[in-house]
């Protein structure tokens, strides 16, 4: 039997982007829906990663599965770095943070809507704790556009391609994203990981 990768995330668009990321791995990948007994985790760090650990930590303790979990958020230079951390709270769906975000931003002109997307994605697993950061730049076009990916992703032109996240299918984000950075860093390690912790267990 494969051993099992627990994916310690709520959010779907999370859970799609981060399960083909890691899709090669030989782990079984398994979600949060397998544990609904599980209780909510209080994101109390001051960065994200802190709360990636912190998440991370909370339900390899709970499982005793090795565990990724990750901590993202939208930085607009223009907002001082807000949302932020905070990027989750900033409203009750998608649409009231991406309305808010653009209220915000009214009187700000298209060359200063600069911003970036950051991941901390953690890993926790017996004698383990790592963390690995990725981040995009980009800018907060004046209105949505596109209907792929979640959160702030209509809003989010990536320069490069003149686009906004959500006009690119998942495989063209992952390319790109703070989360396919983040990820593709945390899927070589863990290889690496397993490889040498494979031949511990047979020494
Ligand atoms: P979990 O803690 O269960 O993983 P969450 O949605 O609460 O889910 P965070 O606290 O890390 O996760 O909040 C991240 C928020 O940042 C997310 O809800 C989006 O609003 C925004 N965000 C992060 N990555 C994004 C992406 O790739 N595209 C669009 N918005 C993103």
């Amino acid at each position: 039997m494969r051993q099992k990768l627990l994916i310690a995330t709520r959010n779907r668009g999370k859970w799609a982007e981060i399960r083909e990321l890691l899709a090669d791995l030989p782990l079984e990948l398994v979600g949060l829906d397998d544990f609904p007994q599980l209780p909510e985790v209080a994101e109390s760090g001051t960065t994200f990663e802190e709360n990636a650990l912190l998440k991370a930590r909370f339900f390899h303790e709970r499982t005793g599965l090795l565990t990724v979990a990750e901590d993202s958020g939208l930085e607009v230079e223009a907002l001082g770095g807000a949302p932020g951390l905070l990027s989750a709270r900033y409203g009750r769906s998608d649409a009231e943070r991406i309305a808010r975000l653009l209220a915000e931003l009214r009187d700000v002109p298209a060359k200063r809507r600069t911003a970036r997307f950051v991941c901390v994605a953690a890993l926790v697993g017996p004698g383990l704790e790592r963390t690995f950061v990725g981040e995009v730049r980009g800018k907060i076009r004046l209105e949505p556009s596109g209907s792929n990916g979640f959160g702030f992703d209509p809003v989010f032109e990536y320069p490069p391609l003149g686009k906004t996240f959500a006009e690119l299918t998942r495989v063209e984000k992952s390319a790109v994203s703070h989360r396919g950075r983040a990820f593709r860093q945390l899927r070589d390690f863990l290889l690496q990981w397993l490889s040498r912790s494979g031949a511990r267990g047979t020494e």
